[in-house]
């Protein structure tokens, strides 16, 4: 998963983190530092520390292979989750990878009962807690003794402590340069850290995001330095890297303007922009492709913020706004955003209705577009594209007690959608109307696709 991805899993990740586990359970989650498709920069090194779980960051693609082997290892060993830790350019880069022979023994079958372990009530939770604490130091003097961490020697200062992809922007930016390379970080190695820095004095640490290395070493009372705060902001790079190492405050080039994305042409969420714009609606919006309806020349989302969110804050707008303004929000959705987690706020507006009733808009092109096309359940395909049981969106909504829910295949129907959108936002009811088109782009995969099936 991405970071935002670990929000949604992150209540399993601290309760399994006490509860331990059985077989292997790694967290494998990518960081995109510089945002190049995400809604924020969140540093999920933080969360490891939250969880108190062991945390692996390879550099390039061979230790992202060996450091998930590795992160197996400890989480089998241990019984405990591991986050092996990406970023934006370790999950684009390709290079070659040797892979070892593994040999995995067929795990013990079958369900052993241990409730102590397996039901976090507070009784159990407590014990679990102080077992999580000792694993936890245990892996840290391992760390300490075996774990998979570099020392380059060198010449110069200031010396280098790095990790990740951070690591290999040092070795280009300053290639003389004595460098500590973290492959865990957390538990941290702090004698390895605090050795090192012994000997050479000035240390200065090198990461991207937040500056998580540099205060965690600071708090065990080893004195390094840390980048100037801007650099918290965006993706590292080499030139970056040599500003840091130099203290060059100039500031960084502005960035090549490319072409603003826009929705594909021919795209069915077109239209229903379209109207909504000219029907003057306060659009409470969602995350997919249709997110760029926000940009010219739709210009018609007015809030995103998470998965799920257009449904729930366009009900707190409902409930907030005078009435005349109340009246025009309209909840928008994705097709997979709204089985991923576009339900609950289905319930909570049959549950709690606004005084003017509230309308959604599911805007189903039979995919995930936004991602790269994948499945969902609402597709009836798995996300190998072999047919399976198809959730209907419709009855849920119907199932959930609302009572108006019409479908649209669109374009074709936006005359009578426009119609009933109108009746919609004029009535204090609770309507979803699902506009559905497939997108063009999966109707041509799934053609070849069932072409290559005949
Ligand atoms: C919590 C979280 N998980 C995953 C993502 C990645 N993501 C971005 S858009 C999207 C789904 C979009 O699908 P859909 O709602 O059907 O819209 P479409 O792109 O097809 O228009 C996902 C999973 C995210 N932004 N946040």
């Amino acid at each position: 998963m991405k970071h935002v991805g670990l929000n949604v899993a992150a209540d399993l990740l601290f309760t399994a983190a006490y509860s331990g586990v059985s077989g292997g359970l790694v967290f494998v989650v990518a960081d995109d530092p510089g945002m190049a498709s995400s809604q924020n920069e969140q540093d999920t090194r933080r969360y490891a520390v939250a969880a108190a779980v062991p945390m692996l960051e390879p550099s390039d693609s061979q230790e992202a292979y060996d450091f998930t082997v590795l992160a197996f290892n400890i989480s089998e060993r241990w019984g405990i989750p591991v986050i092996l830790r990406l970023s934006t350019r370790i999950s684009h880069s390709c290079t070659i990878v040797e892979h070892g022979n593994m040999p995995i023994a067929a795990p013990d079958p079958g369900f052993k009962r241990a409730p102590e372990k397996m039901v976090m009530i507070p009784a159990h939770a407590r014990p679990a807690h102080k077992r999580l604490r000792i694993k936890l130091e245990e892996i840290r003097k391992w760390n300490e003794a075996e774990g998979p961490n570099l020392t380059i020697a060198g010449k110069g200062k200031p010396a280098l402590i790095s990790s990740g992809v951070s690591f290999a922007h040092c070795r280009e930016a300053a290639p003389e340069a004595p460098v500590l390379k973290l492959g865990m970080t957390n538990p941290l190695p702090i004698g390895i850290i605090a050795a090192f820095a012994r000997k050479h004095g000035d240390c200065l640490v090198i990461e991207e995001n937040d500056p998580y290395l540099v205060t965690e070493i600071r708090g065990e009372g080893v004195n390094v330095r840390g980048k100037e705060k801007k650099f918290r902001i965006g993706e590292l790079n080499v030139s970056r890297v040599k500003k840091i190492i130099s203290g060059d405050k100039s500031p960084d080039p502005e960035p090549a303007k490319g072409m603003p994305p826009s929705l594909c042409q021919g795209c069915p969420h077109r239209t229903v922009f379209a109207i909504l714009k000219e029907m003057n609606c306060l659009v409470s919006g969602d995350i997919g492709c249709y997110t760029l309806a926000v940009l010219p020349p739709l210009n018609a989302m007015d809030t995103m913020i998470d998965m799920g969110a257009g449904i729930t804050v366009g009900l707190g707008m409902r409930h907030a706004l005078p009435e005349n303004e109340a009246r025009r929000v309209v909840s928008v959705i994705g097709d997979s955003t709204f089985i991923h987690s576009g339900i609950t706020g289905i319930v909570e507006m049959v549950y709690n209705p606004p005084a003017t009733g509230h309308t959604v808009v599911i805007l189903d092109n039979g995919t995930t577009a936004m991602t790269g096309l994948q499945e969902h359940p609402a597709t009836g395909r798995k996300l190998d594209h072999r047919k399976t049981n198809r959730v209907i969106i419709e009855d849920i909504c119907r199932g959930a007690g609302v009572k108006n829910v019409q479908v649209f295949n669109l374009p074709g129907k936006a005359d009578k959608f426009r119609g009933e959108l109108k009746k919609a936002l004029d009535s204090n009811a609770l309507s979803v109307l699902i506009a559905r088109q497939v997108c063009l782009l999966a109707a041509l995969r799934i053609r070849k696709l069932e072409k290559a099936q005949e």
